[in-house]
């Protein structure tokens, strides 16, 4: 078993049982290049189970996160059909190590978008937006990882939900919003925390994927990045976020 298919297998066991391991890369040596590898490799992983592609997510997509983590571009992850959480329905925190939740707003495309792209190209592309919760869930112990882990880890990507899809049309490059748990408001942000504007997120998941050989594909889900910072989540909650104007979305962790 090659070294790639090893760590990948560890990563899969690890988000299927919600276990935490250790990390195989303290001192972040690992390129890029070989933590992507890796995080195909998990995916293929789900794909072989049965599981769809169903898009991709972005992740560091704030520039005060992606200075923090000393980066100069963002990170991307693969998105399948067993990571959606129906909008509104309940699920067992047993699944998770020790989950995280993160408002967002989420892009649904009408037609295949791949490459350098402008932002009205990327525009065009989309069938409508919505507002969106990310469930990230670190499978290294003590949610201690480099960034070439975190890459491998599929960029901590564990669950996502959409709330209603609306007309792509408004305006939606600073819509305020909030991150509800229980009904109270636990953080407050905006879109325009996403690279300055969603859109920007999307260019960006277009360049990367295609860098792949993974163009996004028409019916594929962007996420667009957290607005906010995550909150940890426990069970007994009520998720949510409320979007200006795009409405909400929440699910309850049991
Ligand atoms: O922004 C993201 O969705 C990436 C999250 C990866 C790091 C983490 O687990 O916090
Ligand atoms: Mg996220």
């Amino acid at each position: 078993m090659s070294q790639v298919t090893e760590i990948a297998t560890l990563l899969d066991q690890a988000a299927r049982n919600g276990t935490a391991i250790g990390q195989f890369d303290p001192e972040g040596h690992l390129s890029l290049e070989q933590a992507y590898a890796i995080q195909s490799a998990v995916v293929k992983c789900r794909e072989a189970r049965g599981e769809r592609r169903v898009g991709v997510k972005m992740g560091f997509t704030s520039r005060a996160k992606m200075l923090q983590m000393g980066l100069s571009d963002v990170i991307w992850g693969r998105l399948t059909e067993g990571m959606q959480i129906e909008e509104g329905s309940a699920i067992d925190i047993s699944r998770f190590v020790r989950p995280r939740c993160e408002p967002e707003i989420a892009f649904i495309l009408k037609k295949p978008l791949a490459g350098n792209v402008t932002g009205p190209q990327a525009l065009a592309a989309v069938e409508a937006i919505a507002p969106a919760l990310e469930i990230i869930d670190s499978r290294y112990k003590d949610f201690r990882f480099t960034l070439p882990e975190v890459i491998a880890d599929n960029a901590s990507s564990s669950g996502f939900v959409i709330g209603p899809w609306c007309d792509p049309h408004i305006d939606f490059s600073n819509l305020g919003l909030t991150l509800n748990i229980n009904g109270r408001v636990m953080q407050v942000g905006s879109t325009a925390a996403l690279l300055g504007h969603p859109l920007r997120s999307l260019v960006a998941a277009a360049r990367l994927a295609a860098e792949a050989n993974e163009p996004l594909q028409e019916g594929w889900i962007v996420m667009a990045g957290g607005a906010t910072s995550a909150d940890w989540i426990e069970a007994g909650q009520y998720i949510s976020v409320d979007m200006e104007r795009l409405g909400s979305a929440g699910f309850r962790l049991s």
